[in-house]
């Protein structure tokens, strides 16, 4: 199906990726857009802002019912802003949350950005969509339609050919 996520195990598949305000606090913003670049992922959205309370409780809504969840609507909106973007490109989803890493830093894999980057859970530096249809949600809360970017880049080429 295609939705604003693209179309699922296709090139134009799109992932909801969020550096959150400790990443941004701690200039690691360039660190994690030039992986994602030179992985071969298109950068179709992206905006600094500093969520409303609104905006951050819906993002999180199904984590509502956790213990943490209001410490973590604070976090999120505490007036250090956020990095919110939009990559695309083959099993970007799936690539995404493997680049990303473990929830708990401690778990996460010594190469990936939170194993590279972090130690705690409360201050984890990033959010990436989980499934095609939280990607899809995740757009749709984070970006107009308008605001997504269509375009080719010169190297494309060079990084799908499959042959
Ligand atoms: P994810 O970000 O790896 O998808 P989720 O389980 O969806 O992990 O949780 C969303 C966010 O909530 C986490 O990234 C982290 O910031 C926070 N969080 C999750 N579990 C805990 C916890 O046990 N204590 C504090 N914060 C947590
Ligand atoms: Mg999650």
């Amino acid at each position: 199906p295609k939705t604003i996520a693209g179309e699922y195990k296709t090139s134009s598949e799109r992932s909801f990726i969020m550096i959150k305000p400790d990443g941004t606090s701690r200039q690691i913003v360039g660190d994690v857009i030039k992986r994602f670049e030179q992985r071969g992922y298109k950068l179709v959205a992206i905006k600094s802002l500093v969520p409303s309370q609104e905006l951050a409780k819906e993002h999180y809504i199904d984590l509502a019912s956790r213990p943490f969840y209001p410490a973590l609507v604070k976090y999120i909106t505490c007036g250090t802003p956020v990095i919110a973007m939009v990559w695309e490109g083959k099993d970007i989803i799936r690539q995404g949350r493997r680049m990303v890493g473990a929830t708990n830093p401690l778990e996460a894999d010594p190469g990936s950005i939170r194993g590279q980057y972090c130690i705690s859970v409360g201050r984890n530096i990033i959010h990436a969509s989980d499934a095609f249809d939280s990607a899809t949600k995740e757009i749709g809360l984070w970006f107009d339609p308008k605001e997504l970017a269509d375009y080719e880049p010169i190297a494309a080429p060079m990084i799908t050919a499959e042959n």
